[in-house]
């Protein structure tokens, strides 16, 4: 680990603008579970069969009864050494910006301050005939689905297949991306856009991109610095490093 980390990490040191992409990876090692391969599944359902608008007009109480069991799971979930890392590298770099597509908090939960969230977040909801956020539903929920004080149906507050991004954080990070003397890409799998077009974007500006995941992904053929381990302990290393 010393090794990978001691080769690049000068390039970091020198570094003024620094972006970190996450992914559901960062929050494996708090026993939150990704998306894609061992633990994807909730009861026998993919994640792109639930996280649809399509999927919560047909069946609003599955769909909330998912969210209401991630929003548990998290809620009994601590940041790890990954996500206290990165609160220690914000303070490190005159620009930074921590781009997360996770909607578990744990980032800013664990003290991290700039923070783009892409995906939303588990523990808003929204209206689906005033769009008026509620961030005050009890967990778990008493009963689903939730419906507002109009009588319409709460939804999750966050961003399903098909849907689009909230401007302001999507424009904060390409921004970001584009700007960025290095980029970390952590614990993503890289195939859900437009997130998964921010390290290329990085890249094809100048920047140097270091991945960091169990397994390679997409984007490892193009990264600079591809370190396979886990974020809760590559991530602290790098910090340790600097
Ligand atoms: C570890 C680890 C450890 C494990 N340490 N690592 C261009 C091309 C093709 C398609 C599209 C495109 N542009 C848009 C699309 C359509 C679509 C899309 O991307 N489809 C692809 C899947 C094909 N995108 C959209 O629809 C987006 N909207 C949009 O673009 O609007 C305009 C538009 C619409 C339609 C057409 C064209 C334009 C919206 C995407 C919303 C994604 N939403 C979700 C759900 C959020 C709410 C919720 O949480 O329920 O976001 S889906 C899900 O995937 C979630 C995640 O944020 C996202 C990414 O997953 P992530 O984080 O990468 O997790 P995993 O599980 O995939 O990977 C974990 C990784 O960690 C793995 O690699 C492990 O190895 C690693 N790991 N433990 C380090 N300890």
């Amino acid at each position: 680990m010393a090794r990978e980390v001691g080769e690049w990490i000068d390039t970091l040191r020198r570094a003024q603008r620094v972006t970190v992409l996450t992914g559901a990876g960062i929050s494996a090692e708090s026993g939150v579970p990704t998306f894609r391969g061992e633990g994807g599944l909730w009861r026998t359902y993919r994640a792109e069969e639930l996280a649809t608008p399509e999927a919560f007009v047909r069946d609003p109480k599955l769909v909330w009864e998912w969210y209401d069991y991630r929003r548990q799971v998290v809620s009994k979930a601590e940041p790890n050494a990954g996500h206290s890392a990165l609160v220690d590298l914000e303070s490190r770099f005159a620009e930074f910006l921590l781009v997360t597509q996770n909607v578990d908090n744990l980032h800013r939960r664990a003290g991290s301050r700039s923070v783009a969230e892409l995906h939303g977040n588990l523990f808003r909801a929204r209206c689906t005939r005033e769009g008026t956020i509620r961030e005050d539903l009890p967990c778990p929920i008493p009963e689903i689905p939730p419906v507002c004080g109009c009588g319409a149906l709460l939804r999750p507050d966050v961003v399903w297949f098909g849907e689009s991004l909230p401007v302001e954080q999507i424009t904060l990070a390409g921004e970001a991306a584009r700007r960025s003397d290095v980029m970390l890409v952590v614990g993503t799998s890289a195939v859900v856009y437009p997130a998964a077009a921010l390290p290329e974007a990085a890249k094809s500006n100048g920047a140097f991109v270091v991945e960091v995941n169990l397994q390679r992904t997409p984007i490892s053929p193009f990264v600079d610095v591809s370190i396979q381990g886990p974020a809760a302990e590559v991530l602290p290393a790098i910090v340790d490093a600097l």
